[in-house]
């Protein structure tokens, strides 16, 4: 069996809202690593990444988006990481901090030379570019430049090339999209399942297409779970919540379905805002997901 790593990148610079820094240490003291060894895997936190906080630093005023340098710095730090893990063998869990830290595990799954598919679980599309973005927060563009859109210094990080191919890429429990976002969702062909497909058609069958989409032809599923696709009355410890979302079953047979597909080659955990949470209950919801994940059952 893979072991597992835990990897901690507390940021909160790719939004707008404090807290978000604090998610590592709410997932952690939520009880990750022990309900991982619950379930027989070796696990070893690894720690957490050096991540400025905004309070140090100015803004950089030549560019619109938001604490760029820093997250440029952070996100090279975690490819290097994962590249590593990935390469020892082994899972990365990686646990955010918001979601502009996902350019930094795409890197790195790339840099280690796993050809992955992605599931981009989140409420919004994460596919805004410098020009399209309507708030310069980073964490609204970390898939947009791992598929080889946006600043150039985020393209840059772990070689300037596509980190993940569109036909592999599938987002699921999408509700909130800008409208120069869509755009580059429709030009690059990836499949978005919005809540409403999920509504019509169901979550099993959306899984089985998404599981298929993201393995055809790779070595495996990069996970990018960020908290708010679950609807807030689920998570409400996040900076951007946004209703009619993935219910508590929904959640739970979505990793479930992963589980049994058994492609699952690294993680992310994001825009936990232990802040904004009722008694770390967003936090505790995603040591929950990661158990099914990682093949929780009843009997
Ligand atoms: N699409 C908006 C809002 C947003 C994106 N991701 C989150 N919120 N969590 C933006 O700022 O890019
Ligand atoms: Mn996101
Ligand atoms: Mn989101």
């Amino acid at each position: 069996m893979k072991e597992l790593r835990i990897i901690g990148v507390p940021s909160d610079l790719g939004q707008g809202r404090r807290g978000v820094d604090m998610g590592p240490s709410a997932i952690r003291y939520a009880g990750l690593s022990a309900a991982l060894e619950g379930l027989g895997y070796t696990v070893q936190d690894l720690g957490n990444i050096n991540v400025p906080t905004p309070e140090m630093k100015e803004q950089n005023q030549n560019t619109k988006l938001r604490y760029l340098h820093e997250v440029t710095e952070v996100s090279k730090n975690l490819c290097n990481i994962v590249s590593t893990v990935v390469t020892e063998g082994h899972i990365p869990i990686i646990l955010g901090g918001d979601h502009s830290i996902a350019i930094g595990s795409l890197a790195g799954m790339a840099q280690s030379s796993t050809n992955y598919g992605v599931i981009w679980f989140d409420a919004h599309g994460d596919m805004n570019t410098a020009e399209t973005t309507p708030s310069g927060n980073i964490h609204g563009m970390p898939l947009a430049v791992s598929l080889g859109y946006g600043h150039e210094d985020l393209l840059a990080i772990g070689g300037l090339k596509q980190k993940v191919k569109p036909e592999n890429v599938v987002m699921v429990g999408i509700r909130s999209i800008d409208e120069d976002e869509a755009k580059l969702i429709h030009e690059t062909g990836i499949r978005c399942y919005t809540m409403a497909e999920i509504d019509r058609r169901g979550m099993a069958k959306v899984m089985t297409e998404a599981i298929e989409i993201a393995t055809n032809g790779t070595d495996g599923i990069h996970l990018s779970l960020d908290l708010d696709a679950l609807d807030p009355m689920f998570a409400p410890g996040v900076g951007t919540p946004v209703y009619g979302g993935v219910t508590y079953r929904e959640g739970h047979l979505a990793m479930e379905m992963l589980a049994s597909s058994d492609a699952l080659v690294s993680v992310d955990v994001v825009e936990v805002n232990p802040i904004l949470d009722e008694r770390n209950r967003t936090a505790m919801m995603a040591v929950e997901l990661v158990e099914s994940l990682f093949g929780k059952t009843v009997l």
